[in-house]
């Protein structure tokens, strides 16, 4: 260990500690702005971490970034003399000098890093800010997923580092000099154009405003008041345990009930769950693959991830042909809300609009695909994410915490298996897709309902499913987030991957860390596992475990669709990708 004196205080450090981390373990807080410790980036562009060293080779008193700056046997740091605040204080002004300060419109209102750290080092007023002034940044708005300010972006560089070093996507680029300094997309596209797959992860670590999803909360709210609306409403199997800390309730919660009750008491008719979808995906896929099976097309690909068919679309298309064709559990639901749904309960599905409550930004713009309308009726009419939901709920005051829970009470549409839910965690697809596959090859039911080598998180996993009957073996792998993916893409390409079957999920960890859920400060997936478990508990507390004993599901074949993979489910749940 290294001995030095943080503070006036002798302390000990680890060998290659910078002075952050080390002050970090000491309980010293020293402010950050552009550092995020689990993406492993301290690029020291904010410079806001300064502190006052005396150390061998340095100045006496000299100023460094001490997120960049290594710890030295006998240093001796200062972290808090009048010197150093007013170093901070000062590159947080110059940081607000040309920062677009409409902060009370801003998407990060109230949940700001900037507003933090300004708050931190004492900032008072606005010495250089000059709201005349304009910059060469811009707002990019081309995306149906999200909106890039680049007038509120300090340069952290954090969106960089995610989109190449943790997805492999690599669309960002620091572009302009100096006060024009801003990020924007390699070769001058507009995020539409670009090769970005939408899967929010730079949301996820952006500390300011300057990047967030288009909020189309207005648009919900006109459908919910319209008398001639019929809001059909459904929320993800993540969404119900990522929204609860929003309101002060531990990481984790549960809150299906509470989300039902706000629904209803926002104005929504009818409120159905994707988790009854994922079941019926699991219907197609599962039935999908094992006509697949033996043929030429393997492996097959899942495709309910709209991030991964971007990703595939626009990086591997010489691949698409290997994806499902069954739409994902969002579209499949839009589509049978105004088909079956009307049907049953009476209703002109001209009235219907279907809102989505969704942990991920990329479903925004899948909802846009061209291929997901029929006679230009969109099956999906508006995706808001986890956030955006939220802040419906606080702009109608309704505290989660003090909402009475409600249950499902559709009859047709809401009843989910213990598989669907799971479907918001990495695993969770494949494992209910080898429930239904098990039962389809042998009739019964598979014997150990929870298949413990489908459930590590490791990035990219494998295993090897008997499945028993004519299909013997099933070989499956599952991947969460893109650097894996890519990795198995790669393989795929090259003939040198033996599978039959594989999950993609563009987020690391699956929905439940999707790119529309709540933002942690400083923090990059801090409640996977957390998450997860709650998922899991789910499962193991629903009475029917498998999609094809789910008797809203049987109902739905019985007296709509026939079979799985017949002409009619063909046509209304299976899908096709371009590139
Ligand atoms: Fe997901 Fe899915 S699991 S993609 O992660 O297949 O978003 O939760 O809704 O559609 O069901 C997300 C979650 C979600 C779909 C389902
Ligand atoms: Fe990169 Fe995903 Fe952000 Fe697009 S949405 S820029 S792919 S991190």
């Amino acid at each position: 260990a290294i001995g030095l004196t943080l503070d006036g205080r002798a302390v000990t450090a680890r060998p290659e500690e910078t002075i952050l981390a080390c002050a970090r373990r000491h309980g010293v807080i020293i402010p950050t702005l552009c550092e995020m410790n689990d993406i492993d980036h301290a690029p020291g562009t904010c410079r806001v971490c300064v502190v006052e060293i005396d150390s061998p080779g340095h100045e006496p008193g000299q100023l460094v970034a001490s997120c960049a700056t290594p710890v030295r046997a006998g240093m001796s740091v200062r972290t808090r003399s009048r010197r150093v605040r007013d170093a901070q204080r000062l590159q947080v002004e110059l940081l607000l000098a040309d920062h677009n300060q409409d902060c009370a419109t801003c998407v990060r209102h109230g949940n700001c890093e900037l507003q933090d750290v300004a708050q931190h080092v004492g900032v008072t007023g606005n010495r250089f800010f000059d709201r005349a002034r304009t910059f060469g940044r811009g707002i990019d708005d081309t995306s149906p997923a999200m909106i890039r300010d680049m007038t509120k972006c300090i340069r952290c560089q954090r969106c960089v580092t995610v989109c190449r070093d943790g997805q492999t996507v690599d669309a960002l680029v620091v572009t302009g000099t100096g006060q024009d300094t801003a990020i924007g997309l390699h070769h001058g596209l507009s995020q539409r154009e670009s090769s970005c797959v939408a899967c929010g992860q730079c949301v996820l670590v952006c500390p300011t405003g300057a990047l967030g999803e288009r909020d189309e909360t207005e648009r919900v709210l006109d459908y919910l008041f319209d008398p001639e609306i019929v809001t059909v409403v459904q929320f993800a199997p993540a969404v119900r345990v990522g929204f609860g800390e929003e309101f002060g309730l531990p990481p984790g919660t549960n809150v299906e009930g509470q989300i039902i009750g706000a629904l209803r008491r926002l104005g929504a008719d009818i409120v159905l769950d994707t988790n009854f979808a994922a079941d019926l995906v699991v219907m197609e896929e599962s039935a999908e693959l094992l006509r697949r099976l033996g043929g030429q097309r393997r492996p097959t690909f899942t495709s309910c991830c709209p991030a991964w068919i971007n990703f595939a679309e626009r990086h591997y298309p010489d691949l698409l042909p290997l994806l499902s064709s069954t739409k994902s559990p969002q579209q499949c639901l839009g589509v049978i809300a105004k088909t079956y749904l009307p049907e049953r309960m009476g209703i002109d599905p001209a009235r219907i609009r279907v809102i989505s409550i969704m942990p991920c930004t990329a479903k925004k713009d899948e909802r846009t695909r061209p291929q997901l309308s029929a006679d230009g009726v969109a099956e999906i009419d508006v995706v808001l994410t986890t956030r955006e939901f939220a802040r419906l709920l606080r702009r109608q005051g309704i505290d989660l915490r003090q909402q009475a829970p409600s249950s499902f009470d559709n009859p047709y549409m809401s009843a989910y298996s213990g598989a669907g839910a799971i479907f918001g965690t990495t695993g969770g697809v494949m494992e209910a897709a080898v429930r239904t596959m098990f039962h389809l090859v042998n009739g019964g039911e598979l014997p150990q309902i929870e298949l413990d080598q489908l459930r590590g998180f490791d990035g990219a996993r494998i295993a090897t499913i008997p499945v028993g009957g004519a299909v013997g073996t099933v070989k499956v792998a599952m991947c969460h987030g893109l650097r894996p993916t890519r990795a198995i893409c790669e393989a795929v390409r090259a003939g040198t991957a033996d599978f039959d079957f594989i999950e993609i999920m563009a987020c690391p960890g699956g929905c439940v860390d999707g790119g529309g859920t709540l933002r942690s400060k400083k923090a990059y997936l801090p409640y996977a596992l957390k998450r997860r478990e709650t998922l899991f508990a789910i499962d193991r507390a629903t009475p029917v475990r498998q999609s094809h004993n789910n008797p809203q599901i049987q109902a739905l074949y019985r007296d709509f669709l026939g079979t799985p993979y017949s002409e009619k489910a063909h046509g209304l749940l299976h899908t096709y990708y371009t590139d």
